[in-house]
């Protein structure tokens, strides 16, 4: 309830919450297609608390809503700021799915910002969303109307992950770094990258494998096939140029909890 509380702070009076930024890179090219922001909360007595932490709190607390088109305008603002055409892509939670305001807040933000549609992308959860909710569905149905691009985060760690696909024609599979970080080791989860890479080949559908932290990381997934790269070898999340002065003076602090 206090966490909820300074949240709500957090958002009404739009301090302490900071939207980060970690590339996405073609494999073949090397060039960036996408930057994900990844939303960051400076807490005044707490210092900074995870997602992990505060986005179950937004969504259990109905904050989820003011959070997601928060996190819209800021980064559909920034990419309008950005000298090169990079997409931006926003991680959506599914609980803001289902409503009927999702493309509504999408369009919101893209006008106020001057954005054009195709260098937006969202990305849903596989975990949290249910492969039959026809209303989310629509929801989805009409953000890829509007010309944004929908991608299936984490995807292989949902319970119906192919049934997903056959509900909704998604322009991106990113698949769960677990199966990357493990395939180094274990044959039978390289093989699930590599079918996984397959399947985004037959579908048309872009591939990116997540958690990339090593060379050897990287290998392997470029030989399993996989489209794009993301994680840490690549790049770690990292604030917009506007907020590094700010966040590098919190990181100076010494907080007393
Ligand atoms: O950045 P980090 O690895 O700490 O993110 C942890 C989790 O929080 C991930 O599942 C990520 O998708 C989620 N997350 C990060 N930013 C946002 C956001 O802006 N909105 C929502 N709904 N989830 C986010
Ligand atoms: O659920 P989602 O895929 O949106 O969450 C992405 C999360 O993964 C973010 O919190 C981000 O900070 C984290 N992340 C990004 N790159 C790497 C990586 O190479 N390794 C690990 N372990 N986590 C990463
Ligand atoms: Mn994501
Ligand atoms: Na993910």
């Amino acid at each position: 309830v206090r966490l909820e509380g300074k949240l709500r702070e957090a958002l009404t009076e739009g301090k302490g919450l900071f939207l980060f930024y970690q590339s996405i890179t073609d494999i073949e090219t090397g060039r960036i297609t996408a930057r994900e922001g990844l939303i960051r909360w400076y807490h005044e007595r707490r210092g900074w608390i995870s997602p992990v932490e505060f986005v179950p709190v937004a969504e259990e607390s109905g904050l989820i809503d003011e959070l997601g088109i928060w996190v819209l305008n800021r980064a559909c603002q920034d990419a309008a700021g950005w000298d090169d055409d990079v997409r931006v892509a926003v991680n959506v939670s599914a609980k803001q799915l289902g409503k009927g305001t999702l493309a509504t807040n999408i369009l919101t933000a893209l006008v106020r910002a001057g954005l054009e549609p195709s260098r937006l992308e969202i990305e849903i959860t596989e975990s949290a969303l249910l492969a039959d909710e026809l209303d989310c569905l629509a929801d989805l149905r009409r953000v890829r109307d509007l010309g944004v691009r929908v991608a299936l985060d984490d995807f292989g760690t949902g319970f119906s992950s192919l049934a997903h696909l056959r509900s909704f024609h998604f322009d991106k599979i990113k698949i769960d770094g677990s199966f990357v970080q493990d395939a180094i080791q274990r044959p039978d989860c390289a093989a699930i990258v590599g079918v996984l890479a397959d399947l985004g080949k037959r579908l048309g559908v872009t591939t990116v494998a997540e958690g990339v932290e090593t060379q050897a990381h990287l290998d392997l997934v470029r030989a399993e096939g996989c489209r794009e790269v993301q994680g840490y070898l690549l790049g770690r999340p990292a604030p917009s140029s506007r907020d590094v002065p700010l966040v590098a003076a919190l990181n100076r602090l010494q907080i007393q909890v």
